[in-house]
């Protein structure tokens, strides 16, 4: 096979109809670079959504895991490892709780969050048992499982896959008086994105997750952050919750947490909410293997090494005034923080992202009429000077 569309043909073959990619097939990563099976050469501005942050085949991170994959790659949980304590003390280091649960894809780390705050809420806040409600958002996204997808707004998401687990209730994005005025005697947590990326891009106003926080407290309700696409530098800030200057109860953390070379998720919380787990309540036949602790170790060390969160915040900013100064009738919005932007069209973004892909530029739209631009953290102003210039000749063509 020579082609892209060879190669397509070949996979759709056997592959389920489960998503809608634009026409290319990569077969190699560098950075911020990817070539196609013609050879061609692509930015990537969509960095595997966030898990990218590090950029592609990072070399320190190759290098832990070639080392560990000729060692160790699994013991089970059934055994103790030699790389998981330092992988997890790390975690723990830099997101300042004193214990983490490590899972694999972000969709079990939220399963995760939701089964320990859940048996933190009958053991500690003695909610009458199978009552606790967890709060969410509309336009949420929190991963792919029935449970999770049975509290998604989105038809699409939810369509023929129920029945669906009871026990969320969903209120709107960016509204606190939502938040404080569904709290009940059930209610032990409160669920939300620091920005809302599969949504949109979206932002809540500033002081929404403070003030979210403040009532949670109040109320005795744990605040459940997922940073899976927002966290480890992607928005400016190591998390996005620290623009907001809270600490949330339970962070859960997915993605870049192995740079694109793994599954690999956790979340993270103090002990007072971590020891309600005892042996056998939960695990997972990967979670905390050796291989992943390597690659997670590496992966975390890059990002604070190489200071992607403050790059990510003052390229961000750059790229955000740069784009708003494109003269073009399609152009609505420019919205986001550090490297999550989303700029949303007056029509429909897929056309667009096609043209871009035309244009050596690999962007995704979200939510039909956003073009999503989120480059791997170490892209340089220059690399994004050149994406401006063709992100200006589709969008003014
Ligand atoms: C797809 C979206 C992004 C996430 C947040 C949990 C998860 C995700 C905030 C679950 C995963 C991925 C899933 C992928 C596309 C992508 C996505 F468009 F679906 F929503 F990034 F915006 N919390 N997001 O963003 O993590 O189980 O996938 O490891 O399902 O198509 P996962």
């Amino acid at each position: 096979m020579k082609t892209n569309r060879e190669y397509v043909e070949f996979a759709d073959r056997f592959s389920a109809n489960n998503y809608h990619p634009l026409p290319v097939v990569l077969t190699r990563g560098k950075g911020i670079w990817v070539w196609d099976v013609e050879g061609k050469k692509y930015l990537d501005m969509l960095s595997g959504y966030s898990a990218l942050n590090q950029g592609h085949c990072h070399p320190r991170i190759a290098g832990a895991l070639k080392k560990q994959a000729e060692k160790l790659t699994l013991t089970s949980r059934a055994f103790h490892n030699d790389r998981m304590g330092e992988f997890l003390k790390k975690i723990c280091d830099i997101t300042g709780y004193e214990k983490t649960l490590p899972m694999n894809s972000g969709a079990e780390a939220v399963e995760t969050a939701i089964k320990v705050a859940r048996k933190w809420g009958y053991s500690k806040k003695r909610v009458a048992e199978d009552k606790a409600e967890i709060m969410v958002c509309e336009n949420n996204f929190h991963g792919r499982t029935t449970t999770i997808v049975g509290f998604s707004s989105e038809t699409q998401y939810r369509a023929g896959f129920g029945p669906f687990a009871p026990g969320f209730k969903m209120i709107p994005y960016n509204d606190t008086e939502a938040l404080e005025g569904n709290i009940n005697e059930n209610t032990i947590g409160f669920m939300v994105e620091p920005i809302q990326g599969e949504g949109g891009v979206i932002m809540p106003s500033d002081g929404y997750l403070h003030r979210c926080s403040e009532i949670c407290r109040k109320n005795n309700v744990l605040l459940i952050a997922d940073e899976i696409q927002t966290g480890l530098g992607r928005t400016g800030k190591l998390f996005a919750y620290e623009y907001e200057n809270i600490r949330p109860d339970i962070l859960i953390v997915g993605k870049a947490l192995s740079g694109g070379y793994y599954p690999i998720s956790a979340i993270a919380c103090d002990n007072y909410i971590m020891e309600v787990i005892k042996p056998g309540d939960h695990g997972s036949t990967f979670g905390g293997n050796p291989l992943a602790s390597a690659i997670g170790i590496a992966a975390l060390e890059v990002i604070i090494e190489e200071k992607l969160a403050r790059h990510a915040h003052d390229l961000g900013n750059w790229f955000m005034d740069e784009l708003r100064k494109i003269k073009s009738p399609l152009i609505l919005e420019v919205r986001g923080k550090g490297l999550l932007i989303g700029v949303v069209l007056k029509e429909k973004a897929r056309p667009y992202c096609e043209r871009l892909m035309e244009l050596g530029i690999l962007a995704k739209e979200t939510h039909e009429m956003v073009v999503r631009f989120a480059p791997p953290l170490i892209i340089q102003q220059k690399e994004l000077q050149w994406a401006l210039e063709r992100i200006s000749d589709v969008l003014c063509a």
